[in-house]
């Protein structure tokens, strides 16, 4: 097959027993496979720091019964609309919200969301999933 190479790699006895039980964890059928998106994940990670365009999403959860809350967000989200693609609302239970907002565009400015939306009083949890708009990606 073209465009594929082979290369073998050095590994002390437990590093290398430590990721195959990794491997079987996370149901990889082999250890290409496992370090193929090790790879990628790392690229992934040098795009989103110096790239001029990523994807991801930004997860946020918080108490439904403070409404202010729900007003500062949106109101982040307004001044964002660059990088902000949709958000979706979710009712968890009678006390908790999750938002999803998918993001594309400069990392900096989707960190900068993030960071934002973070720091908003009252949101329990947040997360930043850095993905790739897969341009450039083999
Ligand atoms: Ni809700």
């Amino acid at each position: 097959m073209s465009g594929l190479i082979r290369f073998g790699i050095s590994l002390d006895k437990e590093l290398s027993e430590q990721f195959d039980q990794r491997i079987k964890h996370k149901a990889y059928t082999n250890r290409s496979e496992a370090i193929r998106d090790l790879i990628r994940q790392d690229l992934v990670h040098q795009e989103w720091q110096e790239g001029d365009e990523v994807a991801g999403a930004v997860t946020l959860i918080y108490d439904h019964h403070k409404r202010e809350l729900l007003n500062k967000i949106t109101d982040i989200q307004h001044d964002f609309q660059q990088v902000i693609i949709s958000a979706q609302h979710v009712h968890l239970d009678h006390h908790n919200c999750l938002e999803i907002v998918a993001v594309k565009g400069n990392p900096a400015m989707v960190q900068h969301l993030a960071d934002r939306l973070k720091a908003v009083k009252g949101v329990r949890h947040t997360t930043l999933s850095m993905s790739t708009t897969g341009k450039g990606l083999a």
